[in-house]
């Protein structure tokens, strides 16, 4: 996971109880791996909310909340720890590094569907 926080990114958060019904290669990174046929079995078995969130070092603080892939070895307090119980069924997703926020936003997201936010004239409020 390389994520700093220091910059302002772009995180995309996928709640995935069971997928989408659309041919959009979200996990084309893990083709190769022997999961991958569950995987988009699980993930194109229904519909799914998308959420786009950005903010300084949002891509860390989105995996902080979520928790560890298996869902065994997730903090209590995070998604996954609280919610989650096999690996293959973990709830929710959140980009890995900020490229590939910048890369699943666009592919889940046109531009005018995403809310363009300016905080009041507070610099250090995040
Ligand atoms: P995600 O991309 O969904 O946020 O998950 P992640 O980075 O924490 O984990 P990753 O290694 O990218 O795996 C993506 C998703 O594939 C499923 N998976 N199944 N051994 C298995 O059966 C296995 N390993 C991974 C999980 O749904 C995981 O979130």
């Amino acid at each position: 996971l390389v994520a700093s926080l220091e910059q302002v990114q772009q995180t995309y958060i996928m709640v995935k109880p069971d997928g989408v019904q659309r041919g959009l290669e979200h996990y084309k990174d893990l083709k190769a791996k022997p999961f991958y046929p569950k995987l988009i079995d699980y993930i194109t078995s229904g519909p799914v909310v998308c959420m786009a969130w950005e903010g300084v070092g949002v891509v860390l603080s989105a995996r902080k909340l979520i928790g560890s892939t298996d869902p065994l070895q997730a903090e209590p307090g995070t998604i996954r720890g609280d919610l989650a119980v096999q690996t293959g069924r973990n709830v929710v997703h959140g980009s890995d590094s900020p490229e590939n926020g910048k890369r699943e936003t666009a592919l889940w997201f046109k531009e005018g569907e995403l809310c363009q936010w300016t905080p009041a004239q507070a610099p250090w409020l995040q």
